[in-house]
């Protein structure tokens, strides 16, 4: 056989293949920050009216919806090294925003690099450390709304070559990016692996000028909590003793919150959406309230509108090419967001509207339009997922499973988990959220707030709190000390201590925080007094430091004018 006729029968023998083997499918995943379920058309109920995402609502019908889809830690690089290693935060060491995945643990994109994919990252990261992506066009941490700047690849080393969208909205030049790379970069042989991840609607929420006059004129719907959230929710971990700490546990939509509160800080920024003559001091609490939130989520829902308008700038680029029929799209938020229930703003509570996450799969190939899902995912599942489909195996290091089958069925597997593990590390960091840990099933949610730092110090009193979601998805009644409950109380505790040791939360990452949570896990009469005491104590030390930086606050004001 000479030279030729063997490239010959070599070219007879792969085109055979390719032709007898299922082409590999393109892979799409699309995530915004802080776009939250409640502001999905097709999962909204209190906003459902406003029609905020046509385009996705769409791909919604035509794929399947996830209900029970939650983040493991609900805040932006966490939840991130999560899907890009598959690995809860204290295995892949991003506890929180000050983590990092060095290129050599970005094991999704270097395993769909090793099978042939042609992988690209573009829109906001926030991983710090390189993108082992074929190509990448990624903002600098949180990056700019307008003028964005990317980090690309270039002569000098990461992180110094960039460019910058002088005058575009980030959304806008998120999705030129993005369709750029499909036009000048994509090699037609390859199939691809796509990461296409806004920065939108994360606060504070700047939107294109374009969309100023959407929602100008409406009412927007409040949620029932705004105003009055009710005695049985929360504990005196998220309360204080005798709701000594309402103000100063969770930022707030009205001035609850002395420190920060959106009925301030919306005014600073936007000053053109509160009436001329608002003044936080002088308006009574509902006022503020109402005038902040209605503030808050026209600038947020003009920022969903931009991210749905450049969806479908970028689906109709794929129709036209022929792509979008042959490609997983993933739509999904990197975590939820509070929008005004029980008089929250920001994320990082286990309860549901920030440990939920938007997940919406479309593959008319093996996927059946109209479906909703119950089955319990997490972030951690989504590389596995990904890669399911693309027939690469899952590697021993993630410890998430693919739920391709549950996406083709609408069934769960024998053995499919029946619980979510949530933990968040940050305690009291920027929006005074204490340290906790949570364990969600489709039944129940048992919160453990213990209260402290890394180190243990700083403590805040720890609490319980259990919520029964089917007599009360909206958790509004803690029933943590209601007999009626106990059973179902000592059998959640066993549970998730055995989800702890699982998955390898086992304390060993910070000792000094892990025997705070075994001082209180079992919260007899003792742990109970000792908590009331921390309360108090907290509040001493929350009011001298309200003290000290109301004087710097008024010292920086009089520096400005
Ligand atoms: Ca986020």
């Amino acid at each position: 056989m000479n030279l030729f006729t063997k490239f010959f029968m070599a070219g007879l023998m792969l085109g055979g293949f390719s032709t007898s083997a299922a082409p590999r499918p393109n892979i799409l995943f699309i995530m915004s920050d802080d776009h939250t379920a409640q502001a999905v058309g097709a999962y909204a109920t209190v906003l459902k009216p406003l029609n905020p995402t046509p385009t996705l609502d769409k791909m919604a019908a035509e794929g399947i919806v996830f209900d029970n889809a939650f983040c493991v830690n609900a805040i932006c690089t966490p939840s991130r090294a999560c899907i890009i290693t598959g690995q809860y935060p204290h295995r892949n060491g991003v506890f929180d925003l000050g983590g990092r995945i060095t290129p050599g643990n970005q094991t999704l994109p270097i395993l769909f690099r090793k099978a042939g994919y042609q992988t690209a990252m573009i829109g906001k990261w926030h991983l710090k450390e390189e993108p082992n992506f074929d190509y990448y066009k990624v903002l600098p941490g949180q990056g700019k709304y307008f003028d964005t700047q990317f980090r690309v690849q270039g002569s000098k080393p990461w992180p110094r070559n960039s460019v910058t969208h002088k005058g575009e909205h980030s959304s806008d030049a998120i999705t030129d990016s993005t369709l750029h790379w499909f036009k000048t970069q994509r090699e037609k042989g390859k199939p691809f692996f796509v990461c296409h991840q806004f920065k939108a609607p994360h606060d504070y929420f700047e939107n294109a000028p374009r969309y100023q006059d959407y929602l100008a004129d409406v009412k927007i719907p409040e949620p029932s909590t705004l105003y009055d959230v009710p005695s049985s929710f929360g504990s005196i971990a998220t309360r204080g003793y005798q709701d000594e700490l309402m103000p100063h546990i969770g930022t707030s939509i009205g001035k609850r919150n002395p420190r920060r509160s959106y009925a301030v800080d919306l005014k600073q920024r936007f000053p053109e959406e509160f009436p001329a003559d608002y003044n936080v001091l002088k308006l009574s609490e509902r006022e503020t309230t109402h005038l902040a939130y209605q503030a808050y989520l026209r600038k947020y829902l003009r920022c969903v509108k931009g991210v749905d308008d450049n969806l479908k700038r970028l689906f109709d680029y794929l129709k036209a090419e022929g792509l979008y029929d042959n490609t997983v799209i993933i739509y999904t938020g990197d975590q939820g967001f509070w929008l005004g229930e029980n008089d929250y703003q920001d994320k990082r509570w286990a309860y549901d509207p920030s440990m939920r996450m938007p997940l919406i799969v479309r593959f008319p190939k093996t996927i059946k339009g109209g479906i909703r899902s119950d089955a319990i995912v997490e972030n951690v599942d989504f590389p596995a997922l990904m890669l399911d489909f693309a027939g690469i195996p899952t590697p021993d290091s993630m410890q998430g499973q693919s739920f391709k089958s549950i996406c083709e069925t609408g069934n769960e597997p024998k053995g499919w988990k029946q619980a979510a593990y949530y933990r968040y590390w940050m305690h009291m960091a920027h929006h005074d959220n204490p340290g906790h840990m949570a364990i969600r099933t489709k039944t129940h949610k048992l919160i453990y707030f213990y209260g402290c730092d890394y180190d243990g110090g700083n403590p805040t009193p720890p609490g319980w709190e259990l919520y029964d979601l089917e007599k009360d998805p909206a958790e509004l009644v803690n029933v943590y000390d209601d007999p009626a409950h106990a059973k179902v109380r000592a059998q959640l505790k066993l549970q998730f201590a055995d989800l702890r040791k699982k998955i390898g939360d086992d304390g060993s990452h910070y000792p000094a925080s892990e025997k705070i949570v075994q001082e209180f896990w079992d919260y007899d009469a003792a742990d109970r007094e000792k908590a009331r005491k921390i309360s108090s104590e907290f509040l001493q030390r929350r009011l001298e430091s309200l003290k000290t930086s109301k004087n710097q606050g008024r010292n920086q004001q009089k520096k400005k004018q």
